[in-house]
């Protein structure tokens, strides 16, 4: 396959690219995680990050974009974000996802969720990089990992993520039910797929990205 061709050679340019990126000493002393963000073009990793850390930059499509290391806090966690590099959605790439996965304690893939199940060229898209990433291996061989269906707020969810976040438990409720069935449809239209490992053996969440509340439930995740 034209991925696995560039595979060889692009990881051991990255390599030494992220050679640079591997977390400083100061990184690890104070515990700081490294966190690959990577998935499908507009699907929201840019937002993710900016929810997190407003100093990224948000105005435009990404290629690659690197922050600085970033403290994330609030009333009940703390979490510490090693320096990074913003990466975009571009299939040009996906050859170096391993070794971004390779060089980080956490990563995340996103897609576009609504758009999944919707058309048909964006889901084909999507699972071409959902069975790049398994085949490789490298999903199963790290410990901290997330798929992230964005664009929740684009089903029909009646104001069930609005009320909830004002504090309506009954609305929680609801949306939980919401979100499993959209889940299911998700799993089921992969259910004879080798990949289906990254929905069901990883933290799977459907989310709004543009809500900074989901960005940190996201990290909660992975205390
Ligand atoms: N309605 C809605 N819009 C979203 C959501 N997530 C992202 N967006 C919007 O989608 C657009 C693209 O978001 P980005 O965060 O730039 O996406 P990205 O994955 O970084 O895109 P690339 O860097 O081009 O790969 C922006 O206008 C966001 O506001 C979501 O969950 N719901
Ligand atoms: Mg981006």
């Amino acid at each position: 396959m034209f991925w696995d061709s560039l595979f060889v050679n692009s990881t051991m340019v990255l390599g030494c690219l992220l050679g640079e990126k591997e977390k400083t000493l100061y990184e690890k002393i104070f515990n700081y995680k490294g966190m690959a963000v990577l998935g499908m073009s507009a699907s929201g990793k840019t937002s993710f990050l900016y929810n997190l850390c407003n100093e990224i930059d948000k105005s435009e499509q990404t290629i690659t974009s690197p922050y600085e290391r970033f403290v994330i806090e609030d009333k009940d966690f703390k979490f510490k974000i090693a320096s990074n590099d913003d990466i975009g959605g571009s299939e040009d790439l996906c050859p170096y996802y391993p070794a971004y996965i390779e060089a980080s304690d956490i990563s995340l893939f996103f897609f576009n969720a609504k758009k999944y199940i919707e058309d048909y060229d964006y889901r084909f898209a999507t699972n071409c990089r959902f069975d790049f990433i398994t085949r490789h291996g490298f999903l199963s061989e790290k410990r901290d990992h997330g798929v992230i269906g964005t664009h929740l707020d684009e089903f029909d969810t009646e104001g069930l993520l609005v009320k909830k976040y004002n504090g309506d438990s009954e609305a929680e409720f609801k949306l939980k039910n919401l979100v499993n069935g959209i889940k299911r449809r998700i799993i089921d239209l992969n259910k004879d797929k080798d990949y289906k490992s990254i929905l069901l053996d990883h933290f799977f969440l459907l989310v709004d990205m543009r809500r900074k509340e989901e960005a940190f439930h996201i990290l909660k995740k992975f205390k």
